[in-house]
Formats: C-alpha cells, sequence, structure tokens
C-alpha cells in the first residue's frame, strides 16, 4: 500500500494535469480504433478471452483491454453486464491491479469531434437489460497506469455495484487493435 501511495505521488508530481493529458490520448486511440473497426473483419481482431463471472443477477462477459504502448499514461476496459433480475442496478466504482485509478467514462460524438466525460453518478444496469461497454461507448479508463499493458497477460479489475456489491473480474489482455474477445466455449 505504501509503495503504490508513493508510485501515485510520484505520478501526480509528474503529471501536473493528468485528466486533461488523458483525454486527449484517449480520445485519439479511440478515433483510431474505429477506424480499425470499421476497415476490418472481425476474426482476426477476437484475442481468447476470460470465462463468464456471475454475481446476483448480473453476467459479465468478453471483459478486456487493450495493450499499451510505453509510457501510454492511460488504457481502457470493455465488457458487457446484463442484469437478469428485476431490480436496476448501477456499476458505481472501479479499481484495478494495473493503475493508480480507473474511472467510469462515456464518449460521444458531437459533430465530427469525440467527448469523453467522466459518468459521476455511475453506469446505470437497469432490470432486464444488457449494458456494454466498447470502445467509442461506456469504457472503464485505467489512469496512472504502473505498467504498461501486455497482450496476453490478465488484469484483475474489481467493480462495485449498488446491488451486486464488489465483483472482480478478469481483464484479458488483447492487441492495440482488438475490438472484442472470445469467451472460452463461445460461438462468435
Ligand atoms: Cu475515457
Amino acid at each position: 500500500m505504501t509503495f503504490t501511495r508513493s508510485l501515485l505521488a510520484v505520478a501526480a508530481l509528474s503529471l501536473p494535469a493528468p485528466a486533461a493529458i488523458a483525454c486527449a490520448a484517449h480520445a485519439e486511440a479511440s478515433h483510431a480504433a474505429i477506424t480499425l473497426a470499421a476497415s476490418h473483419g472481425d476474426d482476426h481482431e477476437m484475442a481468447r478471452g476470460a470465462s463468464a463471472v456471475e454475481a446476483g443477477a448480473l453476467t459479465i462477459t468478453g471483459a478486456f483491454s487493450r495493450a499499451t504502448l510505453p509510457n501510454a499514461p492511460v488504457g481502457g476496459g470493455y465488457m458487457t453486464i446484463s442484469n437478469s433480475g428485476d431490480t436496476d442496478d448501477r456499476l458505481l466504482s472501479v479499481s484495478s491491479t494495473v493503475s493508480g485509478r480507473a474511472e467510469l467514462h462515456e464518449m460521444q460524438m458531437e459533430g465530427d469531434v469525440m467527448r469523453m466525460r467522466a459518468l459521476d453518478d455511475g453506469l446505470p444496469i437497469p432490470a432486464g437489460e444488457t449494458v456494454e461497454l466498447r470502445p467509442g461507448g461506456y469504457h472503464i479508463m485505467f489512469t496512472d497506469l504502473l505498467a504498461p499493458l501486455v497482450a496476453g497477460e490478465i488484469a484483475q479489475v474489481t467493480l462495485t455495484f449498488e446491488q451486486a456489491g464488489e465483483v472482480s473480474v478478469p481483464l484479458a489482455i488483447a492487441d492495440t487493435d482488438a475490438t472484442g474477445v472470445m469467451e472460452h466455449g463461445g460461438t462468435h
């Protein structure tokens, strides 16, 4: 814990405005990703993912991140969250083993410009619905990365939900241009 805090302190000192830097880097990365997604087929961009995670009424599938370049300040986290229950839930906060902080963000096109905003009230997961976190939309943003994300490795993410509580999810790190991951035993 002491070690993590001192790392954060160093990061804070060397990046006077981490949020602004993160947003700029992230917006560019996402734009590139969308271009790739539009021009490529699906198959070769799929990497092998982790198994589905169930927690109460929630099922979380396809959790993945993308490998980052050395010195990249941020990374993204993506997954699909289904709520099969009768009660609305809400993803309140996120933490991870790979970053000092993790935030919930939303990307939206405003004219020709991709803009990102923090979801200060969390991400609603309504009863009976499925919410997708994906490049160009809702996503987890890992800030203060402790080390580059390496394809083939697994990061551990802890999601805190209003109803389902704390849920640990393994995040498969895929290639830098991945648009998704295959579930074990999946057919797509
Ligand atoms: Cu973001």
